[in-house]
């Protein structure tokens, strides 16, 4: 389902973070970071950007700008649950809603691992990472989804981001509800204890600090909100490769 009236952003979303740079500018972490804290990027890196993402060669990716997460947080803020206090609430057209614990997504719940690629809309891209979790369709098989559903959002507990999957969409196998990516749990800089992982759409679809997933019958709710970049004129549907990518966009 596409926004009424799509208005592209002047840039890609990463670009948009006015927020969390003004926050970054007050900590002195350098505007133009994209990293936090210990990460912060180095003057060299800003400057190799431009030439990575439009490398034939394949050499940039010996440059130190490509291979590894930016981490993003487009409220400059960084969210934390801890494992004990931790809940997913799983609810809308379903038969049992639930709030499951982390024992429940890391133990109870089938899981199911995976390796597979991270691509950022902006064009850094980070090859073959382990993933692992719970596919959401069975968790959605867990709580009983009933015929009739057409969506599935997505909120996080950072209080401001969302995203839709179509049903189509979140039934598939390479949907994930992830709480071990890179080797280890997720951690809070990547949305942890628990994130989204939608392997083959672009990143921003991957919602991280998981709070909330509620099934939909679709509506007006989802025009008015299909998602947090997909409501500043982002494709609902992100496939990697296809929909807006943009690979001249200043990162
Ligand atoms: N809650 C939340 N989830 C988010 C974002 C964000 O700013 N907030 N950024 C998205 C974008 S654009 C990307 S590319 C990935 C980046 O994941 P990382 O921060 O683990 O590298 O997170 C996605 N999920
Ligand atoms: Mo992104």
């Amino acid at each position: 389902m596409e926004p009424s009236t799509p208005v592209l952003p002047e840039f890609p979303p990463e670009d948009r973070r006015v927020g969390r740079r003004a926050v970054l500018g007050m900590l002195g972490l350098g505007a133009a970071g994209v990293l936090w804290g210990a990460k912060a990027q180095s003057g060299l890196e800003r400057v190799l950007r431009p030439l990575t993402l439009n490398d034939s060669t394949g050499l940039s990716a010996f440059l130190p700008t490509s291979g590894r997460f930016r981490i993003y947080s487009v409220t400059g803020t960084m969210p934390s649950r801890t494992d004990a206090e931790y809940r997913l609430t799983v609810d809308g057209h379903v038969e049992r809603p639930a709030r499951l614990a982390i024992a429940d997504v890391r133990e109870r719940l089938p899981q199911t691992e995976m390796t597979k690629d991270f691509q950022c809309v902006t064009g850094w891209r980070v090859d073959d990472v382990e993933w692992k979790g719970v596919v959401l369709k069975d968790l959605l098989d867990d709580a009983g989804m009933m015929p009739g559903a057409s969506h599935v959002r997505f909120w996080s507990f950072d209080g401001v981001y969302t995203e839709t999957l179509t049903l189509e969409q979140a039934l598939r196998p390479d949907v994930l509800i992830a709480h071990e990516m890179l080797g280890g749990p997720v951690t809070q800089e990547h949305g942890g204890p628990v994130r989204l992982y939608v392997a083959p759409m672009y990143g921003y679809k991957s919602l991280k600090w998981l709070d909330r997933i509620e099934v939909v019958t679709g509506g007006l709710q989802l025009d008015s909100d299909p998602g947090y970049w997909e409501r500043l004129g982002y494709d609902v549907d992100a496939w990697v490769g296809d929909s807006n990518y943009r690979d001249d966009a200043p990162t």
